[in-house]
């Protein structure tokens, strides 16, 4: 029987790989993994806890916030805000950045960004869900945590990940060396490695998109979607199985196990696309790169771009480089600039 890791010992493991950390970034990883447990005990209990259901009340995005999100949105900051790690926090769900408490801001060195329930438009349908959370190191000086602290490239990243709240709750993270993946044992409280070293299989199985804003897309993005079913005049391929979830992170999380690539385009109607770049595109690409994939924009890595606003959009294609790659030269080829 293979060793029992628990994500403690693991992030505590990688901590020792560095003789200068302080434990002020492991205890920061404590904090998400446990704000993930308390997550996901509520997403499992949300059908019984009446949890389900609108919170009556509106995000940022002009979206129905659902309880959950707000539920797990409250655990974050709750989680982070008073633990004197953070210098300050932005998240989906709040539309500037979250002040740390003036008493527990100015010391803290990192930088937390996060989704705190994406594809929560799934909830009430019972399909799987997911947080995304990204982590950087502060450039402001000292004093409370800035806006510019929270517009940095994702190139930046410390570290990066998202939990999937499935048929099992799973925390997949980097910080730099390589994709881990530890999946929630309920009985013990603990989450244990279970998919070390996570990288993309070098054959892709699966494509992810929703096929109905087509007629919206360019012409490239089009083109790119024919050769991904095999149906492309000029370049036979085998066609990729289509796999659309509607929850980012579920998607992803297939594509990283299965090997595939997810995209949502920029269209007539949204031409900066639909995604976040901050807090779900950024750190996604993060952990594509670290597993041997890539991220991209359509025209450039997402990790090199510089955000300009908190909730940027992005046109998102993530997933094996091979397939990252073919979609930027099918857009290089077919669109205008
Ligand atoms: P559509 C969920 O709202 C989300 O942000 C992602 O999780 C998901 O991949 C996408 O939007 C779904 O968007 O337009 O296909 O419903």
């Amino acid at each position: 029987m293979d060793r029992l890791i628990t994500i403690e010992r693991h992030i505590l493991n990688q901590e020792h790989e560095h003789p200068e950390a302080t434990g002020v970034f492991s205890n920061l990883l404590y904090d998400i993994a446990l704000a993930a447990k308390i997550i996901a005990r509520e997403t499992r209990r949300a059908g019984l806890s009446q949890l389900l259901g609108m919170a009556g009340t509106v995000n940022v995005q002009g979206e129905q916030q659902m309880k959950l999100d707000t539920f797990a949105n409250e655990t974050f900051i709750r989680m982070n805000a008073g633990s004197g790690r953070i210098a300050v926090m932005a998240s989906e769900e709040s539309s500037g950045i979250i002040p740390i408490p003036e008493e527990r801001c100015c010391d803290g060195r990192y930088v937390l960004l996060f989704d705190p329930l994406d594809g929560s438009s799934n909830i009430d349908a019972n399909v799987s869900v997911g947080t995304i959370f990204g982590i950087y190191r502060r450039i402001s000086e000292s004093g409370p945590g800035t806006l510019e602290d929270c517009l940095q490239p994702g190139r930046a990243l410390a570290a990066a990940g998202y939990v999937i709240y499935s048929t099992s709750t799973m925390l997949v993270y980097t910080t730099g060396q390589g994709v881990d993946g530890f999946t929630l044992d309920p009985t013990l409280g603990e989450f244990l490695l279970t998919h070390p070293n996570l990288r993309f299989p070098a054959t892709p199985a699966y494509y992810s998109a929703n096929q109905a804003n087509e007629q919206f897309w360019s012409a490239g993005a089009q083109r790119y979607t024919r050769w991904l079913q095999g149906m492309d005049p000029d370049e036979p391929s085998k066609p990729l199985a289509a796999r659309y979830v509607g929850s980012l992170v579920a998607d992803f999380h297939r594509n990283l196990v299965g090997g595939g690539v997810y995209y949502y385009p920029a269209d007539t109607r949204n031409p900066r696309g639909k995604l976040r770049l901050a807090y779900e595109a950024a750190p996604l690409a993060f952990v594509a790169q670290q597993a041997g994939g890539l991220a991209s924009d359509g025209r450039q890595p997402i990790l090199d771009i510089q955000p300009d606003s908190l909730h940027q959009r992005t046109p998102l294609f993530v997933g094996n480089r091979s397939l990252v790659e073919r979609a930027e030269q099918f857009i290089q080829r077919y669109d205008r600039d």
